[in-house]
């Protein structure tokens, strides 16, 4: 019995691999994700502060045009791209494991057991940056084992996306039932497609709006176009997995997030954060 996603849906997300499912995501979560994105700006900027790159913190400025112009006052310095260990606090447990985001992944996992993996991140992608270019990928080129395992990856836009300012591309019907070599992109550093196996490709562009979620599995190839605009554009994605199948990769920082069989197997807070105890600042 699905939760919120119709049988038509479901049958899309099987046939192509991808699904974008329109105003799903609740601003509850929404509010989780800026209070996310506040406490890690704060500390960004206070580093930039202490190293001296800034004087003045710009405090007053709401969190994303304050990223954006204590960045250009800084000198567009680089910082940790993709976010994980270090924003790893209760609000992100909360966001990974919001029921209606649950209900989605249980819907196309079909599966009541439901663990979120431990692969996620904050993209806080400013103009001008070739090294946040995220370039033609499959999710399981970052996890192998997952090649012929469900990992449903989940990417949630924090506004309006369109192909100006970083929207994803994916491309359905290539590569559908096979992992393909991870080669490490020569202008961003990511891992990702081959040139070659790139150029094959057939982009669709996702625009999205604020409250929309883009979900994909492990062998979708996919990526983000650059940002153009002149504003930061954000976004959170993870990943989901039923959790009888669950992976190793997957369960090593990852947790327990919905159990219909045994409700007290679901991971605690507690016991999610004592996993990344031993994970420096500023790593994956
Ligand atoms: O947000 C991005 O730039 C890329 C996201 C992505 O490729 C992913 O979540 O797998």
């Amino acid at each position: 019995m699905a939760h919120v996603l119709t049988q038509e849906q479901i049958d899309f997300y099987r046939t192509n691999h991808y699904l974008l499912v329109k105003q799903v995501v609740p601003l509850e979560a929404i509010e989780l994700a800026t209070g996310i994105m506040e406490k890690w700006v704060d500390r960004l900027v206070d580093g930039w502060y202490e190293q001296g790159l800034l004087t003045d913190k710009m405090a007053q400025l709401d969190v994303t045009r304050r990223l954006v112009d204590t960045w250009q006052a800084a000198g567009k310095p680089r910082y940790i791209r993709s976010p994980r260990r270090d924003i790893v606090c209760r609000e992100t447990f909360d966001f990974l494991r919001h029921p209606r985001l649950v209900d989605v992944a249980a819907d196309l996992l079909g599966s009541d057991e439901i663990s979120v993996h431990g692969t996620f991140n904050s993209r806080p992608k400013l103009p001008d940056q070739k090294w946040t270019d995220t370039p033609w990928h499959q999710d399981a080129q970052y996890y192998r084992e997952a090649e012929h395992k469900h990992v449903m990856s989940m990417w949630i836009p924090l506004q309006r996306v369109t192909e100006r300012n970083s929207c994803l591309q994916v491309a359905p019907g290539f590569f559908t039932d096979h992992l393909r070599d991870g080669h490490v992109d020569d202008e961003s550093g990511f891992l990702g497609l081959s040139k070659e196996d790139a150029a094959q490709l057939k982009g669709v562009s996702i625009e999205m709006e604020a409250g929309d979620a883009l979900v994909f599995n492990q062998l979708l190839p996919h990526r983000a176009l650059s940002n153009q605009s002149d504003a930061v554009r954000w976004s959170m994605d993870m990943r989901f997995e039923s959790t009888p199948d669950a992976t190793e990769s997957g369960k090593a920082l990852g947790f327990v997030a919905r159990s219909a069989a045994d409700p007290a197997s679901v991971t605690t807070y507690e016991a999610w954060l004592a996993k990344w105890a031993h994970m420096p600042a500023g790593s994956y």
